[in-house]
């Protein structure tokens, strides 16, 4: 059987600007066809990579590349953050290269491929896509003090609705976990907090 590479994200739900993801490969090889071999990523263009883990990964600026002289299961990992304000998907694409009683074979990367750009609901300081208690409180208390900086571009009548979403949000759930089912920059004067969605 051949070897194989896949893919995960944290956090999978997809990208927020500025905030890091860590991409994490599970790689499992085949010791009667493989003697050695090479990990490659390519990440979306202009994204900065840091913590390649084992650190005798390389990073050229365009993809992350870790090569092995045994045909050992690992876990590797590195961390991506996308460089500021982006829209539309960021796509990943990897292989996994190996030599030995088998010959040279290439196979794929699987698993997750594909991040989806993702803005958090305005209450949601932490940008965790996760409704806090505190969090809450806080856009709540700046909605009653009419604290314009927290609503920036929602107009007056709108605010009511953007409070009213992130209460809802957690309340739905013990752990606040929600969604962004938009597509486009939110904060704006037609804006409808109702692209937030509580996870199912
Ligand atoms: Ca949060």
């Amino acid at each position: 059987m051949a070897s194989s590479c896949t893919r995960t994200f944290t956090p999978p739900y997809g990208y927020v600007a500025g905030q890091p993801v860590t991409v994490e490969l599970d790689t499992v090889l085949d010791g009667s066809l493989a003697s050695t071999h090479i990990v490659e990523e390519t990440y979306p263009a202009g994204w900065a990579i840091s913590f390649i883990t084992p650190g005798s990964g390389s990073d050229n600026g365009t993809s992350v590349r870790w090569f092995f002289l045994d045909a050992t299961d690992r876990t590797l990992s590195y961390v991506a953050t996308p460089p500021g304000p982006e829209s539309g998907p960021a796509v990943w694409d990897g292989t996994i290269e190996t030599d030995g009683p088998g010959g040279y074979q290439s196979e794929t990367t699987g698993g997750e491929t594909t991040l989806d750009d993702t803005w958090p609901h305005p209450a949601d300081t932490g940008e965790d896509m996760a409704m806090g208690s505190a969090e809450v409180l806080a856009y709540a208390n700046a909605f009653l003090n009419n604290n314009d900086a927290v609503f920036p571009g929602i107009s007056g009548g709108s605010r009511a609705a953007y409070v009213l979403r992130a209460s809802a949000i957690f309340l739905a759930r013990f752990d606040g976990a929600y969604e962004d089912l938009g597509t486009t920059e939110p904060i704006d004067s037609t804006a409808h907090p109702a692209r937030w969605q509580s996870i199912p």
